[in-house]
């Protein structure tokens, strides 16, 4: 179990947040052993002092800002460092808790304060903190000095996983050559990508909060759960309000259940007329001498699955959706609003209800953003490029079920999250997938026993091992595209085929969770031809007509990759990128986006 919760920091009378966003100071360590930063203690000492830095965004990948080769390809520790003033009462109020937290940084953190480490942490894409208030009022008139080393090598144990592969023959490779290998199809951005905030809390504070909903008839069920840390001897009070402000609710104690007359349920966009609908429960607790108050937006709705059917308030859903990335030039993978908002604006424009958080867990700026817009989250973790058998060893397990604590315990108040993707396209033909899968999905499933779990597959429904513990059978394929290239025609026969044999091993509804084509935008060709806009067109169209035959049988859902093209390493299968987008990088449309958009508003009339 982990140490605390982690709320989304949040300004109340009781809170205060302060974004330490901006320009840092940076160094990439390029020591040969990568080490130089730690033999010489540069957290010791301004990072200026101790070298040249150069100015870097915060919250931004590293590697695309410069001119620089050797930074865009860099692997090992990279060192960021800014001074911040503490506002004096922060100092001065001995009742006041300081804490730092970063968003996410990839992929493996240290962070100081003033010289002194406050805290480590393992994996990129989920928030990490430490409170520094004692560490801050040991030098209260000097700026406080963070120093931030990140780290993106990835080994057999990490998530994702890669090997480091040094290349010793001295005739062909300098002294010290390496390469890093990795068996998943994104850049391996790296960097603070995400808001780095001071925030403070009562010393006495709501630490975490967890709400489970249901309903009967017109009536909606929170069971709701508080953990608060600091203190004893503290009264606590619920209220909920509905979205206009009105009293709906309220209860005293740790935890209980607020009952909702009249209740209005949480929907999917185009599923209903008012969809994302969000109460506000209030918690507010006092001691006699500390007050700190929290409140949590709470979508009321139920999940559950069948043999055939995936439902939301007892309907049934069809994702029609996207898989996505956290992709963008310039930035990388870093936190930006203006692609966030023009991406939900492109998702609602193009009907689109559900997305999957391939192949990492988003921003919680993101997941918020479905919650109050109805759209459809299926949660993954970072498990992507599981292939190596050595990758399915205990000490790589018991790192994945850490990361699902994390993942959960992050995301586990979101109405938009409707099931928790554990890898995917894992090696999961391999004898050690069954227990490793197993495992994984039963540890979720303890974590959070209001979702469905499952994880997403690319091999052959007879090969597969890890299928029996899953609730929904996600199944990736490229018919036409990486096997038989060119060949249109196979796909009715191959992807009934497929879907049959998934469905009469398992019987669980089925998902089409990825598929597509690579499009260059403006290469035109009819007859089509591969790479080219109409052939992306004609592959989805085929795809299309087998969905539309197996929908009212167990198919639930389609979600098509990508949503807009994406940097992936170099390599003679990417030309710049992966170009399956059916938006550019740019966000500009391909053909294949006027087709899916009106599709996905046929779909939404039909099944909505
Ligand atoms: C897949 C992967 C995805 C790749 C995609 C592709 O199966 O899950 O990460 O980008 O195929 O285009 O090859």
């Amino acid at each position: 179990p982990l140490d605390g919760g982690m709320l989304f920091p949040q300004e109340s009378s009781f809170r205060e947040v302060k974004e330490l966003n901006g320009l840092w100071d940076f160094r990439a360590d390029g020591s040969p052993n990568r080490n130089e930063g730690f033999e010489k203690a540069w957290y010791k000492r301004r990072l200026t002092e101790t070298g040249p830095v150069i100015e870097m965004p915060v919250p931004a990948s590293y590697n695309d800002i410069t001119q620089d080769p050797t930074l865009r390809d860099f692997i090992g520790w990279v060192w960021y460092e800014r001074e911040v003033f503490v506002p004096a009462r922060w100092i001065s109020d001995e009742g006041t808790r300081v804490v730092l937290r970063v968003g996410s940084a990839h992929y493996y953190s240290i962070v100081w304060v003033n010289g002194e480490k406050v805290t480590e942490h393992e994996g990129g894409h989920l928030p990490f903190e430490a409170e520094i208030s004692s560490l801050i009022r040991k030098e209260p008139t000097k700026p406080c000095r963070i120093t931030i080393a990140v780290n993106n090598t990835l080994t057999l144990e990490t998530l994702p996983p890669g090997t480091i592969q040094y290349m010793n023959d001295s005739s062909r490779y300098p002294d010290g050559f390496f390469v890093q290998n990795i068996d998943f199809d994104f850049f391996n951005y790296a960097g603070i990508h995400r808001s780095v905030l001071l925030y403070t809390t009562p010393k006495v504070h709501v630490d975490d909060i967890s709400v489970e909903t249901n309903f009967m008839d017109n009536t909606g069920l929170v069971r709701y759960k508080v953990s608060v840390q600091g203190g004893f001897n503290n009264t606590l009070n619920i209220t909920l309000m509905d979205k206009d402000g009105h009293f709906v609710a309220s209860s005293t104690g740790s935890s209980g259940g607020l009952k909702v007359v009249d209740v209005k349920l949480w929907w999917p966009y185009l599923m209903h007329e008012n969809p994302g609908y969000l109460y506000s429960m209030k918690v507010r607790q006092h001691t006699s001498t500390y007050e700190d108050e929290y409140t949590l937006p709470v979508g009321i709705r139920t999940i559950n699955v069948t043999n055939t059917q995936f439902l939301i308030n007892n309907k049934p859903f069809y994702f029609h959706g996207v898989n996505k990335h956290e992709d963008s030039d310039i930035r990388g993978r870093g936190f930006d609003w203006p692609l966030i908002v023009k991406d939900f604006n492109l998702m609602k424009w193009l009907g689109v209800n559900s997305f999957r958080t391939s192949h990492y867990p988003y921003a919680e700026e993101i997941l918020q953003m479905c919650d109050r817009h109805g759209i459809v989250v299926i949660d993954e973790c970072p498990g992507v490029g599981i292939k190596d058998i050595r990758s399915f060893r205990n000490a790589s397990l018991s790192h994945h079920l850490v990361v699902m604590d994390e993942l959960v315990r992050r995301d586990k108040n979101h109405p938009s999250v409707v099931m928790w993707s554990v890898a995917n396209e894992p090696a999961s033909e391999m004898p050690p997938a069954e227990f490793y899968f197993k495992t994984l999905i039963e540890h979720t499933k303890a974590l959070d026993q209001t979702r469905p779990v499952t994880y997403v597959t690319i091999a052959a429904a007879d090969m597969d091992k890890g299928g029996p513990y899953v609730d929904v059978v996600c199944a990736n394929s490229y018919f036409a595209w990486y096997f038989d290239q060119g060949r249109l025609d196979i796909i009715p026969l191959q992807l009934s085929t497929h879907f049959e044999n998934w469905y009469r091993k398992y019987q669980r509804p089925i998902i089409q969770s990825e598929y597509g084509a690579d499009a260059v935008p403006g290469l035109h060709m009819d007859p089509p031809m591969m790479f080219t806009e109409e052939y992306q067109n004609a592959l989805l169209q085929s795809y299309h007509d087998v969905f539309d035959q197996k929908r009212n049988q167990y198919f639930v859902g389609e979600l098509i990759w990508n949503f807009a093209d994406f940097m992936t390493s170099q390599g003679i299968y990417r030309v710049v990128g992966n170009k399956k987008g059916i938006f550019t990088r740019q966000r500009q449309p391909k053909a294949a986006a006027f087709l899916l958009r009106k599709r996905y508003w046929r779909l939404a009339n039909e099944t909505g």
